[in-house]
């Protein structure tokens, strides 16, 4: 059995601004859109530890953000440096590792199988690899080690910043038991609450139940999940990411009330869709609208069709359509137009972009930096 480290940045943009601007460090510093003393309309991208003692989050609305800490510092997001420091990181570990999965900008999976069997051998040359990040980049990463992509995904978040947490094989089902059902990827707050009214709070408590029931509950996603409780996972590190999925989004800076307002904005972000699945090739099976109204109310609605689309005026038509069927009740402050189900079309491979469009992982990804350049750019 080999092994998969998972790594991860530490408040990677927060400390990319620490690091060109050293007199930020140790005060709460908050990147994202001009928070314009708590009227501000985008989101925080992220926030550095002191911030986020003031439970300040990534994604959070900025205005809630400046409601937690006014004295905050608050920076814009400059993509391109951490775009630069991001491959730097990358370039490290292509050279150290054969097999390496970009996940997102600052995070990757190992595939240490290459490297043998034992443990501690695995466990020591991440340890060397964290300290080479840092000599290189002057960036602190957190490292999960285990025989599987979830597991370690879930034990690198575990001692931030800076850490390592190993899971020795034998031992994943006794290391999931305690932690909150949640930590497993996709499981999201939906299924949280589900799970909850269901008296299953942990990892344990998911893992004991029975195949039947997880089919049951969750239909055929049911019996992974009971896996995942256990730490069995099989997927294999892939070297090529793959993008899943393409869109946009917009904040208005005022809500509108003007439909038609709102189709020239469908109109806009379903060109910019399309533009991307010409780029990579690809078509896209799903087209979902997202629709966020005065309050921050937001709701999705999604086609799945017979055979993918890939121009505009398609997109568009099905947008409109969506939008037609489940109108807004109230003024609209965002809309969003995403792509998924992509599937390899015209010109072949759906290849490596710079800039990944799932920055959330697979099943939060919702929130790309593309797509929230859009929201930043009203400032
Ligand atoms: P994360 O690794 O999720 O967060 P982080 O590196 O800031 O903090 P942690 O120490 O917990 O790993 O995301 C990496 C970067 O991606 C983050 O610095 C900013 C950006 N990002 C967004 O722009 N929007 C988001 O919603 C999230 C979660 C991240
Ligand atoms: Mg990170």
């Amino acid at each position: 059995m080999g092994f998969i480290a998972h790594v991860d940045l530490d408040a990677f943009f927060a400390s990319v601004e620490e690091l060109d601007h050293p007199e930020y460090i140790g005060f709460p510093l908050v990147v994202g859109a001009d928070p314009k003393e708590g009227r501000g309309r985008g989101v925080a991208t992220t926030a550095n530890y002191a911030a986020r003692e003031f439970g300040i989050r990534s994604a959070m609305p900025i205005s809630e953000a400046w409601r937690r800490c006014p004295t905050a510092r608050f920076v814009k997001p400059r993509f391109h440096r951490y775009q630069e420091k991001s491959e730097e990181v990358f370039d490290l570990l292509r050279e150290s590792v054969d097999l390496v999965e970009q996940a997102s900008i600052d995070e990757a999976y190992l595939d240490l199988s290459q490297r043998g069997t034992d443990f501690p051998a695995a466990l020591a040359f991440v340890k060397a690899l964290q300290k080479r990040i840092h000599a290189k980049t002057r960036l602190t990463a957190s490292f999960g080690l285990s025989a599987s992509k979830t597991l370690s995904k879930i034990a690198s978040d575990i001692n931030k910043p800076n850490g390592i947490t190993a899971v020795p094989p034998g031992t994943e089902a006794a290391f999931l038991a305690p932690l909150p059902a949640r930590k497993i990827p996709g499981v999201g707050p939906k299924t949280d609450e589900r799970l909850a009214e269901l008296g299953i709070h942990t990892c344990g408590d998911l893992a004991a139940l029975s195949r039947e029931r997880l089919l049951d509950l969750f239909g055929s996603w049911g019996p992974r999940l009971g896996e995942l409780a256990r730490g069995v996972d099989a997927e294999p590190v892939r070297s090529q990411w793959t993008r899943k999925s393409a869109g946009n989004e917009r904040t208005y800076f005022q809500d509108v009330e003007d439909p038609r307002v709102w189709e020239a904005t469908l109109r806009d972000l379903s060109e910019d869709g399309a533009r991307t699945l010409v780029e990579e090739g690809v078509g896209a099976r799903t087209v979902t609208l997202k629709v966020r109204m005065t309050g921050f109310e937001t709701y999705t609605r999604a086609r799945t069709l017979p055979a993918p689309v890939q121009d505009a005026e398609a997109i568009l038509r099905i947008a409109k359509d969506l939008l037609r069927e489940s109108p807004p009740s109230r003024a609209v402050r965002l809309l969003g137009v995403r792509l998924t189900g992509l599937t390899p079309g015209v010109a072949g491979q759906a290849s490596l972009r710079a800039w990944p469009a799932d920055i959330m992982g697979e099943h939060e990804a919702w929130h790309s930096p593309q797509r929230r350049v859009d929201e930043y750019a009203e400032d």
